[in-house]
């Protein structure tokens, strides 16, 4: 059975074929297989993991090919369903300086939100060492009604949970809904991957870079909480223990799917290593050989601060 069970959508990108324009002024469009929670499974995959996909896809052309992705990919397509009446779901993304992005879906809806829990293969969840998921199949039913059986159905089993929230504000119906949502759930998972501008978002606009904010976050049952700080690298969060984890040196030119490629290399080591977990990692000695060469990196200055993310709300603070 496969280690690792990736809840949620799965859809087209279309990237822009030139950086740096609107998509009115895009020229053309790459499609690319995207879909955070399928992004994470292929990824797991590729590190030599086993993983399966669970979602809609249409019975339609894009859909077919998004399965067959995922096959070539040994990514266990046993939960993956068409819907008969709903397309694919379809992301137009737009790409900033600095391969910041934003996208525009068309979904009204698309099969992924048609997804039913009566059609969970729920086995497949029990079975699994972690299951993942995010919080775009939260906001509409039927599929956020599958969502929380699925989740339960994991948690009931012993499987350890990890959410990515992966914020698309433009999906939810406001600003307080999409923190109500996200937050709904916050409180089952046992790994929480965040990126920095999300915790500002879940804080209501407070300084993701102040400890005291994102030790907020941490709730009693959380094992790990994951910062990501896009070209900075991460910082890691327990009761027990905390670092910072220093990024490696790229010219970044599209970040889509990077906190997708970050969490498939967590979830990867801890399926095979749950131990990652435990207090034993609170030395700091320890901490350092687990995860970095360069732990104590001091963050860098503000003349290289973050570009601004698709995220961020009007007149929120960084
Ligand atoms: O992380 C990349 C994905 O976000 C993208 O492929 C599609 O926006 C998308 C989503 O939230 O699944």
């Amino acid at each position: 059975s496969p280690h690792v069970v990736c809840f949620g959508e799965l859809l087209i990108d279309f990237v822009p074929t030139v950086n740096g324009v609107s998509l009115a002024e895009a020229p053309a469009f790459k499609k690319a297989p995207g879909g955070a929670p399928a992004n994470v499974a292929v990824g797991i995959a590729r590190l030599g993991g086993s993983s399966a996909f669970i979602g809609k896809v249409g019975d339609d052309e894009f859909g077919y090919m998004l399965a067959d992705i995922l096959k070539q990919n040994n990514v266990n397509t046993q939960g993956l369903l068409f819907d008969a009446h709903a397309r694919t779901a379809l992301a137009f993304v737009t790409l900033r300086s600095h391969g910041e992005r934003e996208f525009m879906f068309y979904r009204n809806p698309s099969a992924d939100m048609l997804l039913e829990e009566k059609e969970l293969e729920l086995d497949l969840i029990r079975k699994a060492k972690i299951f993942h998921h995010g919080s775009i199949s939260l906001i509409t039913e039927p599929c956020k009604t599958a969502h929380i059986a699925a989740a339960k159905a994991a948690r009931d089993a012993g499987v350890l949970v990890s959410y990515d929230p992966n914020l698309r504000l433009p999906l939810w119906s406001s600003v307080e809904d999409a923190r109500d949502g996200i937050l709904s759930i916050w409180e089952t998972a046992d790994v929480i991957k965040i990126s920095e501008e999300e915790v500002s978002f879940l804080t209501n606009g407070e300084d993701p870079y102040d400890d005291a904010v994102v030790k907020k976050l941490i709730h009693p049952n959380l094992k790990l909480l994951l910062v990501t700080e896009g070209p900075d690298g991460c910082r890691y969060y327990s009761k027990d223990f905390s670092g910072r984890v220093g990024g490696l040196k790229v010219t970044a030119v599209d970040t889509t799917g990077a906190g997708d490629a970050f969490v498939a290399g967590i979830l990867s080591q801890l399926a095979t290593d749950f131990s990652l977990l435990q207090p034993i990692a609170r030395s700091p000695e320890v901490c350092k050989r687990l995860w970095s060469s360069d732990g104590d990196r001091e963050r860098r200055d503000s003349s290289t601060a973050r570009p601004t993310a698709s995220a961020r709300l009007p007149g929120q603070r960084r």
